[in-house]
């Protein structure tokens, strides 16, 4: 019988920092989940740094790695986290090792971030696990997706409410997927102001308008201190979507991992007996999840200031960082490099 403490984890792994199963694990501990933790990768440390060394678990190693647990009865998982599997033969293994517990265990709670890209970097895994994410949706409980990610899982470019709207009805219902955390999207506190989202960081839920008015339009223009972050939740049941929008405040720095801790946080505050909530189990999971990740990035961003003076660099520039790219986009290695690493 599953365990419902028990979490298999598999993401990457990597010496310095936080990311991966550095940033899910520790946290899901402390939310009381047993953590089993299978390492994707070994990096020294994640690619934002324009230097990246160590080495990718292979098909063969992942394999190797089931078989053992599965031969001395370890997989009793009630819930399952994917995140960063940057290779398309070694995303395949893992794809089949889930639909067999998912077989096993149809009430199995797995939580997919499809980790592909970001907007200002394009993909950054290779592009044939585009595919395979595709064919994963429909053993997905929740999907945990930014907007690159999205927009390629989709088809459709977003560029306003209803292309956005248009975007989770597709992901939803190509693959009867229950449930997408669209994780956050900067839009000026105009626009959310229109919308009626009550003002961060109060309780924020609240059903999308319907009409949905255009946004996007107003999105390039607002300066960034006028910006909030946005995070979309939808569900699909019964052939109707629901959607829910959250405003966060945006805090100014460099941050990695955020996605990995928030896509943990939905795993562990989904559907979890232990914690009672009036709200449909997506958008409860969503906002316990939006409350621990703003928590901990405030206090990485005051210790960051404690750190580095004013700079409020969450991560300090690494030395290798070309000194022309300041962003924290333009300087994660290409594929090929990431390639070269075995
Ligand atoms: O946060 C996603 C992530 C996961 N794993 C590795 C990464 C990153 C982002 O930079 O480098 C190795």
């Amino acid at each position: 019988a599953p365990d419902p403490g028990r979490v298999l984890s598999i993401q990457s792994h990597v010496v310095s920092g936080y990311v991966g199963n550095r940033a899910a694990t520790f946290p899901l501990q402390t939310l009381g989940y047993d953590v089993d933790v299978i390492n994707t990768v070994q990096f020294s440390n994640h690619t934002g740094y324009g230097h990246v060394n160590g080495h990718k678990t292979t098909p063969e190693q992942l394999t190797a790695i089931f078989e053992g647990l599965t031969t001395n009865g370890l997989v009793s998982h009630s819930r399952i986290l994917t995140g960063y599997v940057p290779g398309a033969e070694a995303l395949q293994v893992v794809s089949d090792q889930i639909r067999q517990m998912k077989e096993v265990d149809p009430d199995l709670i797995y939580v997919l971030d499809p980790v592909m890209g970001d907007m200002g970097t394009g993909l950054y895994v290779s592009k044939e696990v585009v595919p395979i994410y595709k064919s994963m949706l429909s053993i997905a409980t929740v999907i945990t997706p930014n907007q690159f990610e999205v927009e390629l899982l989709s088809g459709i470019n977003i560029n306003s409410l209803p292309t956005l709207h248009t975007a989770l009805h597709q992901l939803h219902t190509t693959s009867s997927l229950p449930h997408v955390a669209f994780s956050s999207i900067p839009l000026p506190i105009s626009l959310v102001d229109s919308l009626s989202l009550p003002s961060p960081p109060a309780s924020y839920t609240r059903l999308l308008p319907d009409p949905l008015p255009q946004w996007y339009d107003a999105a390039g223009v607002g300066a960034p201190e006028d910006e909030v972050l946005v995070c979309f939740a939808s569900t699909w049941a019964d052939g109707k979507m629901d959607t829910w929008a959250f405003a966060l405040p945006t805090i100014r720095g460099y941050f990695s991992g955020v996605g990995d801790l928030f896509s943990a946080m939905v795993l562990a505050h989904f559907q979890n007996p232990d914690s009672v909530s009036e709200l449909p189990p997506l958008p409860h999971a969503v906002s316990k999840a939006l409350l621990a990740v703003q928590q901990i990035l405030l206090r990485t961003h005051l210790y960051s200031l404690g750190q580095t003076g004013a700079s409020g660099m969450a991560t300090p520039r690494p030395l290798h960082r070309p000194s022309d790219q300041t962003t924290s986009g333009s300087v994660i290695p290409s594929d090929t490099e990431l390639d070269a690493i075995n």
